[in-house]
């Protein structure tokens, strides 16, 4: 009985070994197997065995390289966009250049022009009281009456506008000579009564 018993255990332990045996040399065999086939069988077994997973960095280095390779084409790519900008951009600017160096500056001015009432005397005036350019500028004078009746004269340009209320008037000539000169509004006192303005133009 007891003999017979150990008997029984000695096989089983055997069976055991033996299976144990087996187990790790189809473990050692399957990374071999794996390499072989290129890593296309994946089971349990394979997860626990180095060869596969360098397989798998492998792959990734592959990846990686050919990832740099387009991010280096990309580069490349962009550096030429770059330099295409970068040449239309100095043709924009080169073309921007000539003209302003063709046509004069334009110094643009809004003024309004009104009365108000001073210790109750009406005083007519403009907005803007001083205006400065450059000889050679054109001036752009935008004038609106806002009250009252008034008109806009520049005696040495030559202008003599009529400025209707409520009516913005574009006035628009070239600052030909430097010096000081006064603008105002020709109606009967206003001019004495400090509707007018000076234009500077600076040589
Ligand atoms: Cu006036």
């Amino acid at each position: 009985m007891d003999k017979k018993f150990f008997g029984l255990v000695t096989v089983v332990a055997s069976l055991a070994l033996l299976g144990a045996g087996c187990s790790s040399y189809t473990g050692t065999l399957e990374p071999e197997a794996m390499m072989d086939d290129g890593g296309e069988t994946k089971d349990g077994v394979t997860m626990e065995v180095p060869a596969p997973g360098s397989k798998d960095v492998d792959e990734m280095m592959v990846g990686g390289e050919e990832a740099m390779m387009d991010d280096g084409m990309d580069e490349v790519m962009d550096g030429d966009k770059d330099a295409m900008m970068g040449d239309k951009m100095e043709e924009v600017m080169e073309e921007s250049m000539d003209e302003m160096m063709d046509e004069a500056v334009v110094k643009e001015f809004s003024m309004d022009s009104f009365v108000v009432m001073e210790d109750g005397k009406p005083k007519p005036q403009f907005s803007v009281k001083e205006i400065t350019v450059n000889k050679g500028d054109k001036v752009k004078l935008k004038v609106t009456v806002t009250s009252g009746s008034h008109n806009f004269k520049l005696d040495e340009f030559g202008i003599y506008e009529q400025t209707p209320l409520n009516e913005e008037v574009v006035i628009e000539f070239t600052a030909d000579k430097a010096g000081e000169f006064v603008y105002y509004c020709n109606m009967p006192g206003h001019r004495a009564n400090g509707h007018w303005g000076t234009l500077k133009v600076l040589e």
